[in-house]
């Protein structure tokens, strides 16, 4: 059975990469809700419903296991899937948080989401767990999701979005960002070319993709090796053509067959 990743759009293709990595056996069905993104501006309702939406249509394929592979989804709405599904869904937060607190050396670390991420606090709360001496600065930066959409994560404008975001964390002498949207290591080179190389950028896709091996291994759920090729199906909620040309070229491989689903039923 596959493990089954979801994100509102392009973002959780980062967290599928980094499963494709720990995880190479395993068969993964991906749900991009592009009809209806950003999911960032909306109400923990809707941020719920549709999260719910996409479960039900991962549950319908048959899978194993869920990753909610947006951090606006995860902050509004992990706790409640957790509680409503029997089936293993974790998010990207708790294995971002733990990721930054690794990170850092000076305990200054910036973090960077979508407006529903960073008023939730959740990555405040989840760092503060593992060490409360750590300050964090967040900021907001939610015209980086459409550029990406866009395909223009390394124009000048995306550089121009970069610089008017994040000088004031530059200024404030962090030494790890993360980047609290999965949207965002998209825009690596970009973020990166204008924060310079001493402040450390975080991804929480790998850490995450640890955790689901984890949980895998520790629920006997794991893939043999062995057995044939994995499979990788693409599912999208609004007209695939965009999806596909900016998902092949962050993932250098051509993607066939990207399926439209009415999510709205599910
Ligand atoms: N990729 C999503 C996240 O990690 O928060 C959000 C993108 C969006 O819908 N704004």
């Amino acid at each position: 059975r596959p493990i089954g990743v979801f994100d509102s759009g392009l973002g959780g293709l980062t967290v599928l990469k980094a499963i494709n990595k720990v995880l190479p056996n395993e068969n993964v069905i991906y749900f991009g809700d592009t009809a209806r993104v950003p999911y960032g501006p909306r109400s923990k309702e809707t941020i719920i419903k549709y999260t719910f939406q996409a479960i039900n249509f991962l549950i319908s394929k048959n899978v194993k296991a869920i990753v909610i592979a947006c951090n606006t989804a995860t902050a509004r709405s992990l706790k409640e899937a957790n509680h409503k599904y029997d089936l293993p869904i974790i998010g990207v937060i708790e294995a971002g948080a733990r990721t930054a607190a690794y990170s850092t050396k000076n305990k200054i670390v910036g973090v960077i989401g979508t407006q529903g991420t960073i008023s939730s606090k959740a990555y405040n709360l989840e760092i503060g767990k593992i060490d409360k001496d750590i300050k964090i600065i967040d900021k907001a930066c939610p015209l980086f999701v459409p550029i990406v959409e866009e395909g223009w994560a390394n124009t000048d404008i995306a550089h121009l979005t970069a610089e008017r975001y994040l000088q004031e964390l530059k200024d404030q002498n962090i030494d790890s960002l993360v980047l609290g949207c999965t949207h965002y290591p998209l825009l690596k080179r970009t973020i990166g070319e204008f924060v310079g190389t001493e402040i450390k950028l975080v991804n929480p896709a790998k850490e995450t993709a640890l955790d689901l091996k984890k949980i895998l291994e520790e629920k006997d759920l794991l893939r043999e090796s062995g057995d044939s090729q994995s499979i990788y199906e693409y599912y999208v909620s609004d007209i695939p053509e965009k999806f596909a040309s900016i998902a092949q070229e962050f993932l250098k491989q051509e993607i066939r067959d990207i399926k439209q689903v009415e999510i709205y039923k599910y």
